[in-house]
């Protein structure tokens, strides 16, 4: 499949898998990468722009293929070293840059000194037009479904695909709930040039996060998700455990009187207990509703080769055949 998103990145299908704390790192971002779609290493989780540079020369040990590096540009007190990451991105001779969070006009022009292509993650619009006019090469457009930050406007897919359609020039994908054929057939529908997704990709074998994680995710359903956060207007959807319930109950009894100090034992610090160690009621944690899309823990090539597979068949069989007059039923 050829679309804007597979000719900008040079990669053989239009699928990219989002940064993710303390999952994204090189073995995950290789895998995705070697299985032909666009694997992300998530920069922050590297503690110093050295670690990165260390985790980016052991991708390239595992792939010859595009990945990308996730910046996420965080609300914070103490900024992290974002010119050493960059740095260590340039140096290290990345080819695409996933920006999320604030606005990434600061390193900009930077990275388009260093020939590289930016996709800025957006919630919005009116945010993703502003990452057009700032010279982002693409956009991933981000719904309500998401795993992580939805952002404060809770606009689902189905109506913030076709907007963006409407508005960008530059080729977008979609993120936040994709998980099979379906959504990669949809979302081109919708008027996207392909698909990122964040919690499917941690349900794969390469995933390199605990098993408990995993099974969590395969276990979860489509009601399982909270959002967590929405009194800070920092809004988090996360899988549901007994800390997310606590905190809630903190958001719920303290009201507009909430500050981050009352919920920093639930958020903060907590990945890497939940990911490396796999105590699940750790702290709240990032998932999509589309946990309830996910049954089982392929490797990335057999998953991406079964998305490409049933999208063929999707389009060629299903749509075709009902343009034709011939209706076919839907597995
Ligand atoms: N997005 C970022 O830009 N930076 C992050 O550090 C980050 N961490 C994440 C951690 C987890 C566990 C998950 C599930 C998502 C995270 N995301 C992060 C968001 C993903 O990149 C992606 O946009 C999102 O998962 C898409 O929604 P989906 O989970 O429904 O596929």
């Amino acid at each position: 499949m050829k679309t804007r998103i597979t000719e900008l990145f040079g990669i053989e299908h239009p699928i990219i898998q989002g940064g993710m704390h303390y999952v994204g790192f090189a073995e995950l971002a290789a895998a995705v990468s070697n299985a032909g779609g666009l694997g992300t290493i998530t920069g922050l989780t590297q503690k110093t722009p050295e670690a990165l540079a260390n985790e980016i020369a052991k991708c390239r040990d595992l792939t010859d293929k595009p990945f990308a590096v996730n910046l996420t540009f965080l609300p914070t007190v103490n900024a992290p070293d974002y010119p050493g990451y960059v740095k260590a991105i340039i140096q290290g001779g990345v080819k695409v840059v996933e920006t999320a969070g604030r606005n990434p006009q600061q390193v900009m022009p930077y990275l388009k000194d260093a020939g590289i292509k930016v996709i800025h993650k957006c919630t919005s619009v009116r945010h993703s037009l502003k990452a057009q006019s700032i010279g982002c090469d693409a956009v991933s457009v981000d719904g309500f479904e998401c795993g992580g930050h939805p952002g404060e406007d809770d606009i689902p897919n189905m109506i913030l695909l076709p907007r963006a359609a409407d508005e960008l020039e530059i080729p977008f994908v979609s993120s936040g709930g994709m998980a099979d054929a379906r959504s990669l057939v949809a979302s081109l529908a919708m008027g996207a040039e392909g698909m990122n997704m964040g919690t499917r990709f941690i349900a794969t074998r390469e995933a390199p996060v605990h098993q408990r994680v995993k099974d969590a995710i395969v276990a979860a359903s489509e009601l399982d998700t909270r959002l967590v956060m929405r009194p800070l207007r920092n809004t988090e959807r996360v899988l549901n455990n007994a800390a997310v319930e606590r905190l809630l109950e903190k958001e719920k009894s303290l009201g507009h009187d909430l500050k981050f100090e009352d919920i920093i034992e639930e958020v903060a610090g907590v990945y890497p207990k939940i990911m490396m160690d796999g105590e699940m009621d750790a702290g709240a944690w990032s998932c999509g509703m589309v946990a309830g899309l996910i049954e089982d823990i392929p490797t990335c090539k057999e998953l991406i080769d079964r998305i490409m597979s049933e999208a063929d068949a999707l389009i060629r069989q299903r749509l075709e055949g009902m343009v034709g007059g011939v209706a076919v039923a839907a597995e």
